[in-house]
């Protein structure tokens, strides 16, 4: 089986998981067939995919992106998020009809003693970098280890002490490396529902819940890069002893990307991929980062 095939398998079982934990998946495109605004599930395009990693030797990102690297992504532009003690790369996919790959990773470093050392207490169960144990060319070898603990399940209270330090970190810890987002491509959808805006209110008709942080619609500088995202689904999670606790899990994410100035005299049939604003922006990340964060699931 090629590189390109193993990547098709992996994406799949992604997505399949993806769906069976993000309830809001299935009803979103539920409510795009319903209201006609695509005839089929399969017209959606996925313009990005997300992972949460956390940085420790020897896992983080440069562990985890040797898989997708491997299948032929290429790293693009970094991103540091200095208040929630993260960095970020993108990774431009094999070919265009591929979701790109944005992976995050907590910046352990810069957190507390304390809470270091309870990350490296779960963390350290981890003595060699387990990606280099995969055969990558094994897509269901892949698909295992994207869906299996690195450690042990977390005790409730540990999960709670990492939460009030950082929500990204008790998010990891627990969710590990469940696919964190997939993201709905706007721009090519039908007339009405082809901006960020027209999406988002047909998204509050049908009752989802939209992230808030700096305003529904987080918008690039360049004006080029509009996000707007749910509120992660709240799942019952199970604790180390039996305990019982409502978390958050994933989300969805949507995104419209612009006709770049220098190809604005091209006919919209003729716009493709290449033509439109690529890469992402740390400030609309930033804040789509919250969709999992207490103060947006809790109302
Ligand atoms: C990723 C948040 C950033 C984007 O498109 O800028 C992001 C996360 O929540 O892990 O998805
Ligand atoms: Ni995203």
């Amino acid at each position: 089986m090629n590189r390109i095939e193993t990547l098709n398998l992996v994406l799949n079982g992604l997505m399949t998981r993806y769906k069976q934990r993000v309830p809001d998946v299935g009803a979103i495109i539920q409510a795009m067939l319903q209201e006609g605004i695509i005839q089929h599930a399969d017209e959606i395009e996925n313009d990005h995919i997300a992972f949460r990693t956390m940085g420790v030797a020897p896992l983080g990102i440069t562990s985890f992106e040797k898989i997708f690297l491997h299948y032929g992504y290429e790293k693009r532009d970094y991103y540091h998020f200095s208040g929630k003690k993260l960095d970020a790369y993108w990774y431009a996919p094999p070919a265009d009809h591929y979701p790109r790959i944005f992976i995050s990773e907590l910046r352990v470093q810069d957190l507390s003693q304390k809470t270091q050392q309870l990350i490296k207490s779960y963390t350290d169960e981890v003595k060699t970098d387990p990606v280099d144990e995969l055969d990558l060319d094994q897509a269901e070898a892949v698909d295992r280890f994207l869906h299996s603990p690195l450690w042990r399940i977390p005790s409730l209270a540990d999960y709670n002490t990492l939460a009030a330090e950082s929500e990204y970190a008790s998010w990891v810890i627990y969710n590990r490396y469940y696919l964190n987002h997939f993201t709905i491509s706007i721009h090519n959808l039908k007339a009405g529902y082809n901006d960020i805006a027209a999406f988002n209110d047909f998204l509050e008709r049908h009752g989802f819940k939209l992230n808030s942080a700096g305003g529904k619609i987080k918008t690039s500088p360049d004006g080029g890069l509009l996000q707007s995202a749910t509120v992660a689904e709240m799942i019952e999670a199970t604790f180390a002893d039996g305990e019982k606790q409502k978390i958050s899990g994933s989300y969805v994410e949507f995104a419209e990307r612009k006709v770049l100035p220098q190809f604005a005299h091209l006919a919209p049939e003729k716009i493709k991929r290449k033509h439109r604003r690529d890469g992402f922006e740390a400030n609309n990340a930033d804040k789509i980062f919250e969709s999992t964060y207490n103060a947006q699931t809790k109302s």
